[in-house]
């Protein structure tokens, strides 16, 4: 008995490199298991996508199984700050995340301080929040966090920091699919 829980822990363990490379296919598990993906965002500002005022996520819209464990991984390159005002000011907590929370460069954070928020990434329909705080100047920040896709559905994400142009920074990239806002779909 002692030997094939060995073995069972050895091949849980193995199988945490595959994800990280993107390995790990979308649904069902090769190994039996429930499906563990990683969806990698780039986060880069009007200054490096030619649109001033424009800050883009790449790899903005994507798919996901039911059941499935999903990290979502986002490397942003914003060194400007857009801090969160009024209602939403909460979303400077990390929500909906498996561990309770996000790591900002490997260090586990459960919230960032308004003033130091670049962005969000919010999905509101599954309750799952990331604040991405301000990159260092020519340099990236990467932000991780997990969450279970617990249901099936189309669910508009939103970044609630006011990052975008407009007298609220509210409009541009903020109002436009694919910008600072997009799509996670759960699928069967
Ligand atoms: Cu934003």
């Amino acid at each position: 008995m002692k030997s094939t829980l060995a073995k069972v822990v050895t091949v849980a363990l193995a199988a945490a490199p595959a994800m990280a490379l993107g390995l790990a296919p979308s649904g069902a598990g090769a190994a039996g298991a429930a499906g563990h993906v990683t969806e990698s965002m780039r986060l880069i500002t009007g200054h490096m996508d030619g649109k001033s005022g424009w800050p883009k996520i790449t790899n903005s819209s994507w798919t996901v199984h039911k059941g499935e464990t999903v990290t979502v991984k986002i490397t942003s390159y914003d060194d400007g700050t857009a801090p969160l005002t009024g209602q939403y000011m909460k979303y400077d907590k990390v929500m909906g995340a498996t561990t309770g929370k996000e790591t900002v460069n490997g260090k586990g954070v459960t919230t960032v301080s308004d003033i130091n928020v670049a962005h969000t990434f919010t999905v509101p329909g599954l309750g799952f929040n990331m604040p991405i705080p301000v990159a260092p100047t020519g340099g990236h920040v990467t932000v991780v966090a997990t969450f279970i896709a617990k249901k099936t559905g189309t669910f508009v994400w939103h970044c609630y920091a006011p990052c975008g142009s407009g007298a609220t920074g509210m409009a541009g990239a903020m109002t436009t699919m694919g910008w600072m806002t997009g799509k996670v779909t759960v699928v069967r």
